[in-house]
């Protein structure tokens, strides 16, 4: 199919920063799945297409993206293929009935993800918030998971701190920090609940033992900031594993950062 060049290269990004969850160890299997909103770009030739698979009843209605439309990876599917062939491994649907059903216009039948109900709605809330962020990644970097397996480190933004603190490129480039959304049924309501919840305060978020999900403008930009996050995860183990648990960035050094930067 030959789509104009804005949704073009909305799928090269998610096929580009999908064969990075590949490359990090982040997608075992058919773990992880993208959404992005291309609604801005639909064209006429889009908008043509008749339904390839649908109408399917969403879990609860999405009034606010009623006629959206949004390139969803596949349920099933492997990130490493979606790298290399993304439109065998994902498909355009088309949100129909008001926001209560959605269908595939393009460009095989391949069926969204299980996290469709996590990913609408956030789409949903972001759509609401109205401040341009389309896209949302869900993935399972092992570090960062990992830490969600100690009880201390769920309480209320002593993750956020801890990582801050590794490295200050975490201090800047995710002010915001790192919200933790306690363990919930993977593909459930009560998941997606639990998510936008934590989203009025933070970009990226983590599913207790299981993974992490972070929204923002574009696909690239919310796969920085788990990356961003899983580096100082990283340098915080590697600490730990050389025999000493890191000293961290002091908070005044944090602050010094946070003025200079004005984060
Ligand atoms: O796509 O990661 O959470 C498989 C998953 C479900
Ligand atoms: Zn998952």
């Amino acid at each position: 199919m030959k789509y104009n060049e804005n949704i073009a290269a909305c799928i090269a990004e998610v096929a580009e920063v999908a064969g990075y969850l590949w490359q990090k160890g982040w997608a075992e299997r058919n773990g992880g799945n993208i959404s992005y909103n291309i609604t801005p770009f639909v064209d006429d030739m889009l908008a043509g297409c008749g339904l390839l698979y649908g109408p399917v009843a969403l879990p609860r209605p999405f009034e606010n993206l009623s006629e959206n439309y949004f390139l969803v990876t596949g349920t099933g599917r492997r990130m490493r293929y979606v790298a290399s062939s993304p439109m065998d491994n994902m498909s355009i649907i088309r949100i129909l009935d008001g926001g209560r059903a959605y269908g595939i216009v393009a460009e095989k039948a391949i069926v969204p993800t299980s996290e469709l109900p996590s990913h609408l709605s956030v789409h949903s809330y972001l759509a609401g918030r109205g401040d341009g962020y389309m896209a949302v990644i869900h993935t399972h970097p092992i570090e960062l998971v990992a830490m969600t397996h100690h009880r201390e480190f769920l309480e209320k933004d002593v993750l956020s701190r801890l990582l801050w603190s590794m490295i200050p490129e975490t201090r800047a480039f995710c002010p915001k920090g790192v919200g933790i959304v306690p363990y919930r049924l993977p593909g459930s309501l009560a998941l997606a609940d639990a998510t936008i919840a934590c989203l009025d305060q933070y970009d990226v978020v983590l599913w207790e033992k299981h993974g992490a999900l972070a929204v923002g403008e574009n696909v690239v930009e919310a796969f920085d900031m788990i990356d961003t996050l899983s580096k100082s995860a990283q340098i915080y183990i590697s600490g730990c594993a050389m025999g000493f648990i890191p000293e961290g960035m002091s908070d005044a050094q944090m602050q010094e950062l946070k003025q200079a930067f004005n984060l």
